[in-house]
């Protein structure tokens, strides 16, 4: 029997993990507190999940992935905003801001031009 995905997964374009700080809800500093998440980018937006891959599948926790419209947004290289190497900054329209990392210098690459070309082909309003 075929197994239909939902529309949502079709459009998935990337997911893996990354190292993840939230500094800033609304314009508003938060303080720095990494973790890994499981992040899965689609056209439009970026999803945060707390748990691992399996974990969010198996929709045992019931934690809602934190979800990052792209619309509007920006990604730039934030050297400056941390002691580990390979960070970049992705500031959301309504003025969230999250760090995202990996030791791994391809793997932040990748994900900074998939994010980057993702917001780039959307509007900007
Ligand atoms: C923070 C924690 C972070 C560190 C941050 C510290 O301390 O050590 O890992 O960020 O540095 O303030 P605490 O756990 O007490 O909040 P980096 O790992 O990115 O350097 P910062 O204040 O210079 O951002």
């Amino acid at each position: 029997k075929e197994v239909i995905p939902p529309l949502e997964q079709l459009m998935v374009e990337k997911e893996g993990y990354l190292q993840k700080a939230k500094i800033a809800d609304g314009g508003k500093k938060l303080r720095k507190n990494w973790s890994t998440s499981w992040i899965v980018l689609s056209s439009q937006k970026i999803e945060f999940h707390k748990e691992s891959k399996q974990q969010a599948l198996s929709m045992k926790t019931g934690h809602k992935p934190e979800s990052v419209d792209l619309r509007g947004a920006q990604i730039e290289w934030a050297k400056e905003k941390s002691s580990r190497k390979n960070v970049f900054q992705i500031t959301t329209a309504s003025g969230n801001e999250f760090l995202l990392q990996s030791d791994i210098d391809f793997i932040i690459l990748d994900w900074f031009h998939a994010i980057k070309n993702a917001i780039d082909r959307l509007p900007k309003d």
